[in-house]
């Protein structure tokens, strides 16, 4: 009686399949996978338990999951030069209510980033932070609206008894200045969280500074973004072993049971391929999105940020009030195959939620198919002729990203051959 059920959602996986393959994705907080990464997901792990650390779970079975889990964690440790982590959040919002739930005290002040300033909603009073306090203030941000004015927050720090700041956001143009605020932090005894989401991949890629090494006591992330691991959450940090009981426990029960094991072996996967490609590939992520951020400017978009760069990140932001706005030219650009979400821009009124006067655009998956600064250019071409010139260019978008089918920086057999054809040949002496 169910069966035809059964065979639509199967029809709509297949057409999802090949609809997204075929479209130019710039969603900043997405990314794909190897075809060796996804594939070890539809393994045997999808079916299990493993509650706990490796060597001590409450359940049998586990010998094999227990290996790949402290490979992971030893790898992604040396990745990221830090004495801890923690791998089992099942995305980056649960990773940081693992932090959050353990380190804000009831009704204690906490500092985060604005909606409009691009903070993430878990930092925010519907999200996470809100479940333990009521005291949430907003970074001081300078006049453009894309960077933290340390000056000021100074200033609100003279009065206001802040406990925890949490930096990190979802619309990420420029590195923060995280050595000032942590040296503030340290002065005054407030715990520096910072959410590396956005920019995990960068920073492991060495084109985003550290915030370990800057001073951060602790960093949550996603692994999926410029990441481009399966879609789960991580902390790292540097703390001793007697306060990492703290994260330790709010991961696992705190705010997990079991960590979804089949992605877990795919982040393996993906933890090697970053740890053999990924400076290479953060180095094109962010060439890319200043050559992307160049070419809209000169096609007469009102690129944000112009006077610093554009950005140093894989996004950009666009001011598209003049062609409609975020929701209606995000919309537009979908039915033209490009896909993006509309946002909020720093200056925005948060009234303007539902049309913003922005969009966000993300390179990092364009990047991963093996598109280059050609390629960004012609995406910014793609971008005139439908949202200037009000062409139809679904056909050539889809027809210029069915070229891109070779998921990059991976071991993939397809790329590996790829790479070596295109290999610089030795010369002789
Ligand atoms: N809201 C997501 C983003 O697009 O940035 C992150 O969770």
């Amino acid at each position: 009686m169910y069966e035809k059920n059964v065979e639509r959602i199967e029809q709509l996986v297949q057409e999802q399949n090949s609809w997204r393959s075929h479209t130019i994705n710039l969603i900043a907080s997405e990314n794909v996978l190897s075809k060796r990464a996804r594939q070890v997901m539809g393994s045997d792990f999808c079916h299990r338990y493993a509650e706990g650390h490796p060597g001590e779970r409450y359940y049998q079975g586990t010998e094999k999951i227990d290996e790949i889990e402290t490979r992971v964690s030893q790898h992604l440790k040396a990745l990221f030069g830090c004495r801890h982590i923690e791998v089992r959040p099942i995305s980056g919002t649960v990773a940081n209510d693992a932090v959050f739930s353990r380190y804000i005290k009831s009704n204690a002040v906490v500092m985060v980033n604005s909606t409009s300033g691009g903070g993430h909603i878990s930092h925010h009073r519907q999200g996470s932070v809100g479940k333990y306090t009521e005291n949430i203030i907003n970074f001081p941000l300078t006049r453009d609206g894309y960077h933290i004015d340390v000056k000021e927050t100074v200033n609100i720090l003279s009065k206001v008894p802040v406990k925890i700041m949490i930096m990190g956001k979802s619309l990420y143009l420029f590195p923060d200045p995280v050595k000032e605020i942590a040296e503030l932090c340290r002065e005054l005894d407030i715990t520096l969280i910072y959410d590396a989401a956005h920019i995990l991949g960068l920073i492991a890629g060495k084109r985003f500074p550290d915030p370990l090494k800057d001073g951060a006591h602790i960093v949550t992330a996603s692994t999926h973004k410029t990441f481009f691991g399966s879609q789960r959450g991580i902390v790292l940090s540097n703390m001793k072993d007697s306060e990492w009981a703290l994260i330790d426990k709010g991961a696992f029960p705190g705010s997990s049971s079991n960590h979804h094991l089949d992605t877990l072996v795919s982040l393996a996967i993906s933890t090697y391929e970053f740890l053999e490609f990924g400076e290479e590939y953060a180095d094109q992520v962010v060439k890319n999105a200043k050559t992307l951020g160049q070419a809209l400017d000169e096609a007469g978009f009102k690129v944000e940020a112009k006077e610093f760069g554009f950005t140093e990140s894989h996004q950009l932001a666009v001011n598209v009030s003049e062609q409609g706005g975020g929701d209606e030219v995000a919309r537009i650009l979908k039915d033209n195959n490009i896909i993006l979400n509309m946002n909020l821009l720093p200056l925005d009124p948060l009234e303007r939620v539902s049309n913003p006067s922005g969009i966000r655009i993300g390179v990092q998956e364009m990047t991963r198919v093996g598109m280059k600064e050609k390629e960004m250019k012609t995406i910014a071409a793609l971008f005139k002729r439908c949202l200037m010139n009000g062409e139809y260019v679904g056909d050539d978008a889809k027809a210029f990203r069915a070229q891109y089918q070779v998921i990059h920086y991976s071991f993939d057999p397809d790329y590996l051959e790829l790479r070596s054809k295109n290999k610089p040949k030795a010369v002789a002496n």
